[in-house]
Parts: C-alpha cells; structure tokens; sequence
C-alpha cells in the first residue's frame, strides 16, 4: 500500500478531487477533503464519503489545515494564488496536481494529448483506434473520467489514453507519457494566466520528463522547446511534417495513408486530429493498414464540425459548439470549399472585426442571426455580402438558397446561444432538424 500511514489532503471537491481522494484511501492513507464552497452543494456526496473514511471540509472550515500533512494533491481548476492553496503550501507539505498523483499510482503506459483546439477528438481517435486494434484504451484526464478513478481500475485497461490541460500540467513533478502530443497552440484562460507564455509554458511540461525512449508528436509549424524525446510532426497546413494532407488524402512520408474524405469528420484541422492520432497509436504497435476500417467508423463528437448531409452537392455542417471566435476561427480556417457561413446568437461583447479577413478569405456569403447580428453586419459588411435572419431556420432556408454545389453551408455561430436556445446542444440539434426536412423534401434519405 503506496500511502499507507500518509496524511493525505485533496484540494477541490469536485470530480478529480474525489476521485484522487479514493485512490488516496485505497492506497491506505488517512484523507481530508477541502472544498471552499459552502457545505451545502456537498449535501449528497459528503456523508457517503464520510461513511468511507474520507472526511470533507467545506467553506471557512476548509481554511484551517490539520498538522503534520505529507502531501497535497490540488485539483485543475484551483489557482495556485488562491487562498486555500497558499494557506495549505504554508503548511510546508509538498504539493502536486491530481494526474501527477494519479500516475505515481499506476503502471500502465500514457498517451498524452494537450493543445489549445481538438484534443478531445484526438483522445477519441487514439482510444478508439487503440480498441479496434485489441488494446484495451480508456479516455481519461481533462475529459472522460478522472485520472485517478483509471488509476484503481487496474484490470481493464492496457493503455490510459489522457487529455491533458494546461491546469493539470502546472503541478506536475514526474508525469511522463510514452507518448505526448501537441496539436496547437491558440490564446485561452487568460483569466487564469498573467501572460500567454505563462499558459504555453504550462502546456510544454508535457515533454519535461520525456526522454529519447519517449516519443513526441507535434504540430509541424509550431517551434517547441526543450523535447528530448524522438519527434514525429503533422501538419494539414504545409508541405512540411512526416503526416501530410493533399487532395483530400492524408500522406506519411510522401505514401498515401488515408482516403480522408471516406471517414465522417470533416475539415483540414479534424485531418491534423487524424493524423497526429495516426502517428500516436503507430508508437503503440498499431500498423497503418490496420487502422482505415477504425477511422472510417469513427463517429465524430456532434456538433463540432459535424457532417450532417448533402443535398443537391451542397455539403451542411454542425458546428454548434464554437461558442467563441477562436472555435470560428479554427473551423473556417479547416474548410476547403468555398463557405455560406451562418453565424451569431447571444452578443457577449466579442469584436467579429478580428476575423473579418478570414471571413473575407473563405466566405461568399454570411447570415447572421440573433442579439449579435447587427453588430456582425456592421463588422463585416463593407467586405462580405452579408444579411440577417429572424431565426435559424430562415437562415437555413436562405443558406441553402445562395449555396452552389460543390460549396459547404457551415452553422459554426461563434457565441453562446442562450438569446435563443437553452445551451449549443439543443441550438445543434435544432439545426439538424432543419437540415434533415431540407433533405427530405429534396427526397434523399435521412
Ligand atoms: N474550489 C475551491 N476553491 C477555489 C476554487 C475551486 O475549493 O478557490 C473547488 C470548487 O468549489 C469545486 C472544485 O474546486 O468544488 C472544483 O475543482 P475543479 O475545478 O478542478 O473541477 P473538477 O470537477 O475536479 O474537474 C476537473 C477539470 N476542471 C477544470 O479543469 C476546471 C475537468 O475539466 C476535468 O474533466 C476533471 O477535473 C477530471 O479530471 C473540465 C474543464 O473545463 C472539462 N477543463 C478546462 C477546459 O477544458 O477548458 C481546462
């Protein structure tokens, strides 16, 4: 028993906090739980954990540490500036992030998968092409489960599959996956961080304890410091990377891989997910050829860049899920035919004039709608043919009027949806709805 005498202290009641706890406790140490939210959003977890072994301590109570604490496990989301973790720091005890304490616990090799846009996609693809090859994959870290409830189950996977944030980096001490990715790198959490490289730095730990055994797989463009471990590069962008995009295919080496248009994800950057999943899960022992049935299979996460159908050679894309203008961005950026953009929803203040020249570079025409649209014409209009619809289906109907064939009508609106939808789930499956009574009328099958 790794803990068995520790005097143990979880920061953060929520889901990584509580996993972290129990692995704590199964590991036989003696464990707090400190939570500064008041006791009563604790209401039904804290007697089951209780009755556990573990005791949690909430609100002003979770300011006074216990003596004599030898180790403090902080969950993601709390800053190290923080009250609660200066007061447990002056303490002297050590401190390290939940996956560091998860993977001091377990034996079984990590992918792991950080960067600004498509790490979940890419911990979907690794796992499961990892799956459809015989190993047994589980996704885990900033999504799926905790790290650290993977950590106990140590009979059902072979391989832990994590995406990884930068909050879970910053505490880090040994953390080192056989194989670590980097898709990109965009502004984000400024709110957390004083200064962009305070939160690119955060992310580079990902190879700190790489070695040359080790295996790297980053975005070809980016110029990253500091790797020890062998490089593998992709990029959808250039010429320049081992995976390649040309035409629809994905290359390694200048040798066709993958028809990318026969799987159901769409866009230059779902190929980068692609690829760098490619290059990952070859590390593992997977052969290329054993992976174009997986991929093809593969159904992507709805709503983002979400294929829904084609009528009449025009192509429709979900993307409800880009509820910022980095989301938009990136999804613009990945297409490859000409755009009718619809876009807009609630106006959370964003300026729209930062992506005017890409709007300009890949859209023939924009529909705007919601709180935001006036602002979205005034924006854009003096360069994009732009107009307003009164709801998302008049903006369907327009879209799929002014589309060419051959072109893609993408609904990617770039803000929340709150002005008239309850969340990006229902405003996706709203323009789904849409898209399929077009299609039903056009008499192709649903
Ligand atoms: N808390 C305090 N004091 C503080 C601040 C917070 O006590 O000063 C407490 C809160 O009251 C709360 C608890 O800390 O009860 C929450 O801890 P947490 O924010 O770490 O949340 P978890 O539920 O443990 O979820 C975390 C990740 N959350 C964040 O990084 C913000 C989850 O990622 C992750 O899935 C989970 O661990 C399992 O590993 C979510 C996320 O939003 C999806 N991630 C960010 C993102 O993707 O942009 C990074």
């Amino acid at each position: 028993m790794k803990d068995k005498g520790k005097r143990i202290a979880v920061l953060g009641g929520g889901s990584s906090g509580i996993a972290a706890a129990r692995l704590a406790l199964a590991g036989g140490a003696l464990v707090w739980i400190f939570d500064t939210a008041d006791a009563s959003r604790f209401s039904d977890t804290r007697d089951g954990l209780k009755a556990s072994g573990i005791e949690m301590r909430c609100g002003h109570e979770a300011l006074s540490a216990p003596e004599n604490i030898d180790l403090i496990v902080l969950s993601p989301g709390i800053d190290r500036a923080t009250p609660l973790v200066r007061n447990f720091l002056a303490t002297g005890a050590a401190m390290i992030s939940e996956i560091e304490f998860a993977f001091q616990r377990d034996q079984r090799p990590v992918v792991a998968i950080t960067g600004t846009n498509g790490k979940t996609t890419t911990t979907e693809l690794v796992t499961h092409l990892l799956n459809a090859n015989g190993k047994r994959a589980v996704a885990a870290g900033n999504y799926g489960k905790p790290y650290s409830e993977v950590a106990m189950e140590v009979d059902a996977w072979d391989v832990v599959v994590l995406e990884v944030s930068s909050f879970q980096l910053e505490e880090i001490d040994s953390f080192r996956p056989e194989v670590s990715v980097w898709m990109n790198f965009a502004p984000d959490h400024m709110d957390r961080y004083h200064t962009l490289d305070d939160y690119r730095n955060a992310k580079l730990r990902i190879f700190e304890n790489q070695t040359p055994q080790d295996t790297a797989i980053v975005k070809a463009e980016d110029s990253l410091p500091g790797i020890a471990a062998q490089q593998i590069s992709f990029s959808a962008f250039s010429e320049k990377g081992d995976f390649t995009y040309e035409a629809g295919e994905i290359f390694y080496h200048g040798m066709a891989l993958l028809d990318f248009k026969s799987t159901k994800l769409h866009g230059r950057h779902n190929a980068e997910n692609v690829m760098a999943a490619m290059g990952a899960v070859s590390v593992l022992g997977v052969c290329f050829d054993s992976m174009g049935e997986a991929l093809r299979q593969y159904i992507p996460p709805h709503h983002r860049c979400e294929k829904v159908g084609e009528v009449n050679g025009v192509t429709f894309i979900n993307d409800s899920k880009a509820t910022n203008l980095h989301a938009l961005e990136s999804s613009l950026r990945g297409q490859e035919e000409a755009v009718v953009l619809i876009v807009g929803g609630k106006n959370k203040g964003l300026d729209y004039s930062e992506l005017t020249d890409t709007v300009a570079a890949q859209v023939t025409q924009v529909i705007a709608m919601g709180e935001i649209a006036a602002p979205i014409l005034a924006a854009w209009q003096n360069q994009i043919l732009c107009s307003k619809a009164d709801s998302l289906e008049s903006a369907v109907e327009r879209a799929f009027e002014v589309a060419k064939r051959g072109q893609v009508v993408l609904f990617s609106p770039g803000t929340s949806s709150f002005d008239m939808f309850s969340g990006y789930v229902e405003r996706g499956e709203t323009f789904k709805a849409i898209v399929n009574e077009i299609k039903t009328q056009a008499g192709e099958e649903v």
